[in-house]
Order: structure tokens, then sequence, then C-alpha cells
């Protein structure tokens, strides 16, 4: 089964990930991961850390002249800002007034440390550069089977965009030259403004994102138990980026609202396509398995923890009432929240097609695909 393991402070050395489980035969274009990583510095928004540093990979073993050798991939991602250790030799002050809604208050109860810098230094966002290489080396695998992964925002505040049946290739369209990566450009304008408002008043602001993954056949994940369901495994990886605190599939919250008979996808059949829906409220998946419509996941991201404006909070040591501290952050990272969730549904779809098609060589899966493919 393949893994994906990361390491890394905030403001420590690097960012490190392994990825076990790669097949033979992928090539990898080190300069198709630094693109991503780029774009997850990208967006309207984001703070002062993103002028630091450059992100930029430097894969350590697994490949050999840009092809993989099945053997465990490792990369890092060298920080500029490792300020990690100067804090301690100049004896910074630690950090005793934990933000709400970080970390810090949580870290500090679990693992009773006296300075909230050794809990954020792993909290951090920042980690999500490593989760964002090791998806992208996925991303290019799924690209050996034309399997493209899209990522919109689809809301910023209170502002929300409507549902939609855009293709992928539409969505590319209209974000392009988008300062936030979204859609339309009259909601765009709204949302920018809100984000510029927030940023006045020391504030932050969350938003909603949209993932589009497109040419996933069908029969990914498992209907036999709950943790081989695709759709638990994607909402799981959702999940666990930092922020997110809600994950629909297809209609997602809507279909609590509506009668079976105006929610659920009716069965097609033709010579050409074989077995397909009229419509995709389900967001490519039902019953845990992939149907081979697009996927279609909606996210949800609080808005930044850290306020210029801060909020009350308590001191660990005095236990008494002060402000949380201010300190360099963004006043929102939507747009690279979306570059994150590509790189997490790369990583779950591409666990799901070696399991289905086999994990050994490139050549021996895109046998076992193409005769999967003719048989359905
Ligand atoms: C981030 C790096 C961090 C933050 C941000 C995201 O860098 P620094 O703490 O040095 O400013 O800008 O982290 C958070 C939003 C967070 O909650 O910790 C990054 O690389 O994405």
């Amino acid at each position: 089964m393949l893994r994906f393991l990361t390491a890394g402070e905030s403001h420590g050395q690097a960012l490190v990930g392994i990825l076990e489980g790669f097949p033979k035969g992928v090539r990898i274009q080190k300069d198709l991961i630094d693109r991503e990583l780029s774009r997850r510095q990208s967006g309207y928004g984001r703070g002062a850390r993103m002028h630091i540093e450059k992100d930029k990979v430097q894969v350590l073993s697994g490949l050999r002249a840009g092809i993989t050798l099945g053997s465990p991939i490792s990369f890092l991602i060298k920080n500029k800002d490792k300020t990690i250790d100067v804090f301690l030799k100049d004896k910074l002050k630690a950090l005793t007034v934990p933000r709400p809604a970080h970390a810090d208050l949580l870290g500090f109860l679990k693992y009773q440390d006296k300075d909230l810098r050794n809990i954020l230094e792993r909290a951090s966002a920042r980690e999500t550069a490593a989760r964002v290489a090791g998806g992208s080396i996925c991303k290019q695998f799924l690209g050996e089977f034309k399997i493209d992964i899209v990522s919109h925002v689809a809301g910023i505040g209170e502002i929300l965009l409507e549902r939609h049946n855009l293709s992928i290739s539409q969505i590319r369209r209209k974000t392009q030259g988008s300062a936030l990566g979204c859609i339309d450009r009259f909601p765009e304008r709204l949302m920018i403004g809100q984000i510029k408002k927030a940023k006045s008043l020391g504030d932050t602001l969350g938003g909603v994102i949209e993932i589009v993954a497109e040419k996933v056949p069908p029969g990914l994940g498992s209907v036999m138990h709950w943790d081989r369901r695709l759709d638990s495994r994607l909402a799981s990886a959702l999940m666990s980026i930092p922020a997110i605190k809600a994950v629909e599939v297809g209609l997602g919250l809507e279909y609590a609202r509506r009668l079976g008979s105006k929610s659920h996808d009716e069965i097609l059949y033709s010579k050409t396509k074989g077995f397909c829906f009229k419509t995709n409220n389900a967001g490519g998946i039902i019953a845990g398995i992939s149907t081979g419509a697009p996927i279609v996941l909606r996210i949800a991201m609080k808005p930044i923890a850290t306020l210029a404006n801060p909020l009350e909070s308590v001191d660990i040591n005095t236990k008494k009432h002060k402000k949380a501290p201010s300190i360099r952050s963004d006043v929102t990272a939507v747009t690279a929240c979306g570059v994150v969730a590509e790189s997490v549904v790369s990583f779950v779809l591409t666990q799901a097609f070696l399991e289905k098609f086999s994990s050994d060589s490139l050549s021996e899966i895109k046998r076992n695909y193409k005769a999967y493919l003719k048989k359905i």
C-alpha cells in the first residue's frame, strides 16, 4: 500500500517527505513539482513568509535519470527562514500565550511544554509544502492515465458560488489570470474586497474550495469495508489539512434537503459509453466506489488562527487574561489550500488506483488497466 510520511518544522532546516510503495518506471519531472510548490505559495491574501521562501524540491532517492525505481522516494524542500534555533540562542522570550483556534493550547496541555513555539513549529501549515511535493509526484503518475485534478476557490467569507457542472478545462480557462483562483470575476472582486476589509481590521478569513478529478475509472475504493471506501478516505485526507472543518462529496449537505427523486443519478447505458449516469449529484462516488463520473468535492477552511488584532487568551504560566500574540501570518490562504487539497486527493486516488491495478511497475499497471477498461 502506498504510504506517505512528512517531517520538518516551519522554521527548521527543511521539510521532508517519503513516498513508499510507488511503482517503478514512472517519469517524474522536478519542474512540475516546483510549479505546484510555487502555486501553493500564491493567492491573494498570503503573508510575508511567502516573500521569503522560494520553495523548490530536491529529490534524494527513488529516481534514476528521472524515472522511479520502485524504491522509497525521499525529498526535501529547504527553508530559507530557519530561525528555529535562533530563538533559543538569543534567549528570545518563550511564547506563553496560546492563539485561539491554533494548536498552541492543546499542544501545551498534551505535551506540557513551557514554550508554545515547540508546538507551533510542527503545527504550522508550512508542513503542507511537503504534502504538495508528494502529491505532485502522485499527480504525475495519474497523468499517465489522463486523470486530471483541479481546484478553485468557491467562496471567501460570506461570498459563496453556486454549484456548477463545469469541466476541468472550463475551470482552468475561467481561473486563468485570477488572483484568487476563482471561476467568476464579479464574486471574486467581492471576495477581494472582503479580504482587504479583514486585513484593515487586523482580521482573517476562511472560505470554500472545490476540487474536481476527471477520468477516474469506475471501481476505485470498495464497499466491502469502512476503511476502504473511497469517499471516507478522501474525506479523512482532506480533513487532515490544517484548518479544514468540513468536506462535502457531490451534493453534500444539500442531499439532506432533497427528495430521493430529486437527488439520485439515474442510470443510462449506451454502446459507446457503457453504463453511465444522467446527472452527477453523487460527485463521482457511490457506495465508496468511484463511478467514472468526475469526482467533485467541496471543503470548508476556517479563518487563519493568527490575528493581527488578536483575540483574548490566557497566559499558560500566570493564568492571567492576555491578548494572544500577533505573529506574522496570512489574512487568508484559501487559494493555497486548494493546491494542497489537489495534492492530498492525488495521493488517495493514486493509492486506490495502485490497489486495483497492481503497484509494481508502470508497464504492468498499464496492461491491467487496459484489460479492465476493455472488460467494462
Ligand atoms: C505557511 C508558513 C507560515 C505561515 C502560515 C503558512 O510561516 P510563518 O509562521 O513563518 O509566517 O505563514 O502558517 C499558518 C497559516 C499557520 O496557521 O501556521 C506556509 O508555508 O504555508
